[in-house]
């Protein structure tokens, strides 16, 4: 499968070419969500000196995937300071800012990309926007809201100037909102493509309710790994 295997290239180049192999001590490592990051996992668990990691989840997928790699659970409340991250994305745009959010795990990621010193991405060839973001990801910007507010969010964010935003469905895996890692809804809202995605951030951030968006911007991104259908890899 094109895909699986452009996901796998993108995920083991980045663990070869940016995992500190040669440190001998404690490597503290974050481990996003999604299906691309389970190559990565699978790559770092497969390293000699695996039983010196402790590895930060972004959620509960993302804790089942350390477990599975055999490798040292942590938490963040006791290592807020992470050596190297790596993570999925929705779309990655020229200057390296994301759309994040699609598998609903955008808080923790974010917690744990922006407490990392290095956050590498990878990604498969479907998510390289030729420019900005909204291109290659169509179905709006992730955002995680308390419960309660959410009417309010939306009306302010029509005001901000979404063409649409809606409050996230169980669909048929659960009946109503879906519930993040931390019992909050997410909004999708949609504004096209977007050309300066850290004011976006800054104007959505800034309303009563909002926990956080799938914007990742300023530089949170240092790198990313993008699969390719003819099973190379590039980098950006
Ligand atoms: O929600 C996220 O941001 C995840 O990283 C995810 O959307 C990445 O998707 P993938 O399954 O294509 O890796």
């Amino acid at each position: 499968d094109p895909l699986e295997s452009a996901k796998r290239v993108a995920a083991y180049k980045a663990v070869d070419e940016n995992f500190p192999h040669e440190a001998t001590g404690e490597v503290v490592v974050g481990i996003g969500s999604g299906s691309t990051v389970v190559y990565a996992a699978e790559r770092i668990g497969q390293l000699p000196n695996k039983a010196n990691f402790v590895c930060i989840p972004t959620g509960f997928q993302s804790q089942q995937l350390i477990i599975d790699n055999g490798m040292k659970l942590g938490r963040i409340e006791q290592y807020p300071e992470i050596e190297i991250a790596f993570d999925g994305a929705d779309e990655v745009d020229y200057q390296l800012n994301l759309i994040k959010g699609g598998g609903a795990c955008l808080f923790q990621e974010k917690l744990v990309a922006s407490s990392s010193k290095k956050f590498i991405v990878v990604a498969d060839f479907r998510k390289k926007s030729p420019k900005h973001l909204g291109v290659a990801w169509k179905k709006g910007v992730p955002i995680e809201v308390v419960p309660v507010s959410y009417a309010r969010v939306l009306k302010d964010l029509y005001k901000l100037g979404a063409v649409k935003a809606i409050v996230r469905q169980g669909g048929s895996a659960k009946a109503g909102p879906v519930v993040t890692d931390n019992n909050n809804f997410l909004i999708d809202a949609d504004f096209g493509e977007i050309s300066n995605p850290q004011k976006l951030h800054n104007d959505i951030k800034g309303l009563v309710g909002v926990v956080e968006t799938g914007l990742f911007v300023n530089g949170i991104a240092n790198k990313a790994y993008f699969g390719e259908s003819n099973g190379e890899f590039t980098t950006q």
